[in-house]
Formats: structure tokens, sequence, C-alpha cells
């Protein structure tokens, strides 16, 4: 896995951060010591995902990166007859995408479409997958991409969110901020990477809370929702048709 260095040298301006091949080459090693749980977010993708696939329906991966969450759900519902479809609006996400699932996953149904996920289609759904995407979003394109989503799944399917979230309290915000921070102190980055990054991606990623992500969902027409894993200000929700 080859290391994230990327803001490890101080530049003159930072400038907004974008998905392209530096931020693809280094992508799993960013994921897993920037986002606390990563790697048990992904695991365990597959398995709840394998309490709501169906057999003959399509499985999609929104902000799919480099296919890690696809691959975790492959790897637990190898019985059924699944579509997977990954989508990411980044070139270099795709292409890597592309070849990693090819030799992980070489007899599965997969199509990669490299395009915004708001273009995209939602049909014969049992599981949609949003694992750390809609906070890329504009705000105000939230609840029609939900609804979309929501429209295209089957009864019983699954919509899973995984976000960083924001806290209404202040005081409570700023001291999950600095956990986050140190969790990443403790992964290796130093406070010239911590402090660059943070620059970088205010503009990009803006989360919202826990409250807004439930309503918005009801909104959408989900009946219940779930928030079945949380590390720090960084949460995981499963979202029930
Ligand atoms: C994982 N899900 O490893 N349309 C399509 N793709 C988008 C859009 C958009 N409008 N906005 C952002 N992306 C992955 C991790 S990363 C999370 C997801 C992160 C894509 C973007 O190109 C990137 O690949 C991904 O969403 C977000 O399970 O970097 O914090």
């Amino acid at each position: 896995m080859k290391q994230d260095r990327l803001f490890s040298i101080a530049k003159e301006s930072v400038t907004d951060f974008n998905f392209d091949a530096a931020v693809a080459d280094v992508f799993p090693d960013m994921l897993r010591r920037s986002i606390p749980g990563y790697e048990n977010i992904i695991t365990m993708l597959g398995g709840l995902a394998r309490g709501y696939a169906q057999d003959n329906t399509r499985v999609y991966d929104l902000g799919c990166s480099l296919g890690a969450a696809t691959l975790s759900v492959h790897r637990h519902t190898r019985d059924l007859s699944l579509a997977h479809i990954c989508v990411d609006n980044s070139a270099a996400m795709i292409k890597r995408c592309q070849s990693k699932l090819q030799r992980h996953m070489p007899r599965a149904s997969v199509e990669l479409i490299c395009d915004d996920i708001q273009n995209i289609q939602i049909e014969n759904a049992s599981v949609v997958l949003l694992n750390f995407t809609l906070q890329f979003l504009p705000k105000e394109s939230r609840l029609r991409l939900l609804k979309t989503i929501y429209n295209g799944l089957l009864d019983g399917g699954v919509l899973i969110l995984s976000e960083k979230l924001v806290f209404n309290d202040n005081e409570v915000n700023q001291q999950f901020i600095d956990w986050h921070h140190e969790f990443k102190r403790v992964n290796g980055y130093s406070d010239l990477e911590i402090s660059q990054k943070r620059a970088s991606i205010e503009n990009v990623l803006i989360p919202d809370s826990f409250e807004l992500h439930q309503q918005r969902l009801a909104d959408a027409g989900f009946s219940q929702t779930l928030q079945w894993f949380q590390a720090f200000n960084f949460s995981s929700l499963i979202a029930l048709k």
C-alpha cells in the first residue's frame, strides 16, 4: 500500500481537494489513516448487505472510488446473482477500480460508470451504498438523490449511508474534531499534513448532522433509519424501504 504523503510539504497556497490520479494512487492508505473505523465499515457493509441483497437484483455503489465496498459485498453474497453498478465521476478512480474488480471478482457482473451520481437511474436495486460520498454533493442536491435512490429500491431494500458528521453543539463539535485530528496524529500524520488537508477539504466536504440525515431520509420516504456505527465524527446509517 503506497503511503499518503500528499500534504507533507508546506504549500504556498492550498487548493481545493480533488480526486485525481495522485490521490487515487495513495487512496487506500489515505482512507485507512483518515477515517476512523473505515476498515470495519467496509467489512461490515458486506455483512449487512448480505441480509438485504435479493437474488437477480442490482447493487449500486455510488462514489465507488477503488471499489472496496463492492468487493466486500461480493465476498458475502457470492451465492446470489447480483449486478454491481459502480459509479464515480473521477476517471482516475474508475480506471483503478476497473482493474481491481477484474482481478478480484472476474466472474461477477460489474458495470463501471464514470459520471456524476446525480445522473444515474436507479432500478431494481436491493442495496444502495453511499459510503462517504453524499457529503461531497451540494447540500441542496442531497434530498433529490435520496428520493431517486428510494424510488429505485425494491421493497425490503436498503440504503447504507456513511458520512462524516457535524454536531449542533459547538463545543461537542470541536471536541470531535480534536479527537479526529488526534486519530490522524496517532496514525502518523504530522500537524502540517493535518492542517493542509483540512484547508484543502473544508469547501469540498460539507458534513451534515445525524438529525439532518435522519430527517432527510424520512423526507425521501425511508420507513426507518438506524445508526449501526459511529467512531468520533464518522458514522454509518442503514435506511430501510
Ligand atoms: C469507499 N465509497 O472506499 N458523482 C460521482 N462520484 C463522486 C461525486 C459525484 N457527484 N462526488 C464525489 N465523488 C468509497 C470512498 S470517497 C470518500 C468514497 C472520501 C466520488 C469521488 O470521486 C471519490 O472517489 C468518492 O466519491 C468519495 O468505500 O474521499 O472521503
